[in-house]
């Protein structure tokens, strides 16, 4: 009864906490804000109550997520779109996601520090996420970053990713509009297309449109661009390090969130969309679990190893010892 005690006692610690500090973020503590992140990226003690609340306070931010080649310029327009929609009266959120590794985290630093004249600015937050997990794990917190965010009043939400493969791509599935960041004479526009950029992108930017070569790369982007919902998405040249164009995007921007805004249902295709990979995920991470730690399924990989058994029937006696505990 006493260790009952004392756990339910600390259980209500815990929420008076968790409590006290999502109220301190609703009202835009910076602080609050940071550590709120921080405790759903790492599933800390309180994480599921937080989450549920800042569920229930919503907000609806306009998520632009940001693909493209490393150094074509992300970070450099992120910096000047916030200035444009800030002087719009906007609040900003940023998030930066590495993906990966030491390796990038210097490339994410040199990011925060170009930044870091940005968050000076009472209406601009910006927060860079290392994943240690899975894809689906990185969109998983990208999303918990960015409830956050909307809960806190952040009403635009800008995305980067500095991961190029599935980790860019994924940034089209959290983020409600998406922009390709190209530059010219790298044959950016044909790598794109390789790399699955143009499927995703809903508007393109040419970036260092001060280099040579731009006009010839604006033409050969768009004889590859094709129509997406009814329509062929915008290609904007700018040169982010003076800043120039970025009105132009700023304005295909509003007027894809005004579309946005009037389509119902976005809400809720996300929120399906984040039931669907939630499950996933954790249902990836139990059956790694269950792999590693379970005897029977042990013995069964074994047979699948030693060519005794057939993955399909394995693959059968696995699901049906995962979902129905059968023996
Ligand atoms: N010439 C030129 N350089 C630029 C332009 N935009 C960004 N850069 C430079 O390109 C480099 C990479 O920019 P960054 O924003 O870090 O690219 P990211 O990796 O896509 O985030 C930096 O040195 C920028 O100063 C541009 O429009 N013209
Ligand atoms: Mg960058």
């Amino acid at each position: 009864l006493y260790v009952l005690n004392k756990y339910h006692r600390r259980t209500i610690a815990i929420r008076a906490k968790m409590s006290g500090l999502v109220k301190k973020l609703i009202s835009g503590d910076r602080a609050a804000i940071s550590k709120v992140i921080t405790i759903l990226e790492e599933g800390l003690p309180g994480s599921r109550e937080i989450y549920s609340r800042l569920y229930r306070v919503g907000g609806n931010p306009f998520v632009v997520g940001f693909a493209g080649p490393p150094g074509s310029g992300k970070s450099t327009l992120i910096n000047c779109l916030a200035k444009e929609f800030r002087s719009r009266g906007m609040k900003v959120g940023v998030v930066a996601v590495d993906p990966s590794s030491p390796l990038s985290g210097g490339a994410l630093l040199g990011d925060r520090v170009r930044m870091l004249e940005r968050s000076l600015d009472e209406g601009v937050f910006i927060r860079s996420m290392a994943s240690r997990g899975s894809t689906g794990g990185l969109s998983v917190s990208t999303r918990k970053a960015i409830l956050v965010l909307g809960a806190a009043g952040y009403d635009t939400i800008f995305v980067e990713t500095v991961g190029v493969g599935q980790t860019e791509l994924d940034i089209a599935r959290v983020a409600d509009v998406t922009v390709v960041v190209l530059m010219p004479q790298t044959g950016d526009e044909i790598q794109a297309m390789k790399a699955g950029l143009l499927e995703i992108g809903d508007v393109f930017a040419m970036n260092k449109s001060d280099l040579q070569g731009s006009d010839m790369a604006v033409l050969q982007l768009n004889l590859f661009l094709k129509e997406k919902e009814g329509r062929k998405p915008p290609v904007i040249r700018t040169v982010a390090s003076s800043c120039r164009g970025v009105e132009m995007l700023a304005l295909a921007l509003l007027d894809l969130k005004k579309n946005w805004k009037g389509k119902r249902g976005r809400k809720e295709q996300r929120a399906t969309d984040e039931l669907r990979e939630t499950v996933r995920v954790r249902f990836e991470r139990l059956l790694e679990k269950r792999l590693a730690n379970d005897r029977k399924l042990a013995l069964v990989m074994k047979r699948v190893a030693d060519g005794r058994l057939d993955p399909e029937s394995a693959a059968d006696i696995v699901l049906q010892r995962l979902l129905y505990g059968v023996e």
